[in-house]
């Protein structure tokens, strides 16, 4: 059964969404993903949004462009944790949804990343359910050592080189 709620406004966010859902199957944490516009589509959003915790979520990852209610409007129905991805926009480079999102008033908290931040918006998500499962705690720790390596590889490999040499 699905532990994470992805959904997004709109296709034209499936890059970024696509990479906390990459997050999720790295862990092994089992997903849904919904395309669904709380302006454009609003009773449906409703019936999603009621819904999600009977259908077994956790948290849910909603990311949303412009004029971006639908993290907002998640956490006023849902009552787990919600983390919200502002989209970038052409017209102001996504602090229109980075304010929607950040902006919550007081009661209804929504975890926003950075902009196009999909990548944490998983792993901010794997690391809520790992408050309750040490399988995830341990494999998030086998992550950040990962990490770690790859930076002191990246160093290693300068100090031979050079920076002028040095190869990305
Ligand atoms: C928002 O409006 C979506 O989340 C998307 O980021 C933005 C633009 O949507 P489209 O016009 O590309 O469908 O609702």
């Amino acid at each position: 059964m699905a532990k994470v709620g992805i959904v997004m406004g709109s296709d034209s966010d499936m890059e970024v969404m696509a990479k906390a859902a990459d997050i999720l199957e790295q862990f092994g944490v089992e997903y849904e993903m919904t395309i669904l516009s709380a302006h454009r589509e609003p009773d449906m959003f409703f019936e999603y949004a009621k819904g999600a915790e009977e259908r077994g979520l956790s948290v849910i990852i909603a990311g949303a462009g412009m004029a971006a209610h639908l993290p907002g409007m998640c956490a006023a129905l849902f009552p787990l944790p919600v983390i919200g991805i502002p989209m970038y926009t052409s017209a102001l480079g996504g602090q229109d949804s980075l304010y929607s999102i950040v902006q919550m008033p007081p009661g209804i908290p929504v975890a926003t990343v950075a902009i196009n931040g999909g990548a944490n918006a998983g792993l901010l998500a794997v690391k809520i359910l790992a408050v309750s499962d040490d399988s995830l705690k341990e494999k998030l720790k086998a992550y950040s050592e990962k990490m770690s390596a790859q930076v002191q590889e990246k160093d290693r490999r300068l100090q031979e080189t050079g920076y002028r040499n040095y190869k990305k």
